[in-house]
């Protein structure tokens, strides 16, 4: 049977990390293979191109961008997640292709157009079965670190603020697979509604 494949969204700092790894404690200690990655840098390729596009001091231009995030995800699917969800596991990827409709393309400018060539060609049409989008404002997240360690956190707050409501637009196009959590609340809360999505998920599934 195909596994499950569960991907975690939202600007910088809104908890996405912190839940992840407790969705995998939790999924893990009911006897789940649960694989845990991230975009970009889920695989060693994947990891090159994250330091280039994170950390280059040089100008990057804005579709050479959205190609090496794109670069980083066909590497990622084709070799980490399908694989695994092949055999069955369940994948819980920290971002994905929302992540590049909202950055690249709400945030960017980008056209759509582009934005859905360049997911189509990495992704080959994986859609996850279940998006947490973890909502939070720009200043809650700019609160929670604002040493702006890389690149793209060195971008303002208007550009936050786009793709922030980039996310939430993409969640109202698709509610068939996504869940809307405000991540204001608490760690405990937080986990505890995102065990309860995916719970009633799996039941859906395996019935
Ligand atoms: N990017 C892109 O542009 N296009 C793409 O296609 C893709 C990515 C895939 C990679 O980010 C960058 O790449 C990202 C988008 C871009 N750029 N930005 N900005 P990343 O995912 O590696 O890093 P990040 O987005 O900056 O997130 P982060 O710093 O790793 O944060 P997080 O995972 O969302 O949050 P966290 O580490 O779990 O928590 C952050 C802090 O908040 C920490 O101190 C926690 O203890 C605290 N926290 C967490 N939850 C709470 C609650 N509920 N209350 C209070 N405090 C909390």
């Amino acid at each position: 049977m195909r596994g499950l494949f569960i991907t975690f969204e939202g600007i910088e700092h809104c908890g996405k990390t912190t839940q992840a790894v407790r969705l995998v404690e939790s999924l893990r200690s009911v006897g789940h293979e649960v694989v845990m990655t991230r975009e970009p840098g889920g695989t060693t390729i994947g990891a090159a191109i994250r330091e280039l596009v994170l950390h280059s001091k040089e100008q990057i231009d804005t579709v050479s961008e959205l190609l090496l995030f794109a670069a980083d995800r066909a590497q990622h699917v084709r070799t980490l997640i399908l694989p695994a969800l092949e055999r069955g596991a369940i994948v819980i990827s920290d971002r994905f292709h929302d992540s590049t409709r909202a950055y690249q393309g709400w945030g960017r400018g980008i056209d759509t157009a582009l934005i859905d060539r360049a997911i189509a060609l990495a992704t080959d049409g994986l859609d996850p079965d279940l998006t947490v989008l973890m909502d939070i404002d720009v200043p809650t997240s700019r609160s929670r670190g604002d040493d702006a360690s890389d690149r793209i956190e060195q971008d303002s707050d208007v550009f936050f603020t786009k793709v922030r409501d980039g996310f939430l637009a993409i969640a109202r196009g698709s509610q068939d697979r996504t869940i809307v959590i405000d991540g204001t609340l608490s760690i405990e809360r937080v986990a505890s509604k995102i065990r309860e999505a995916v719970g009633e998920h799996l039941a859906s599934v395996s019935t």
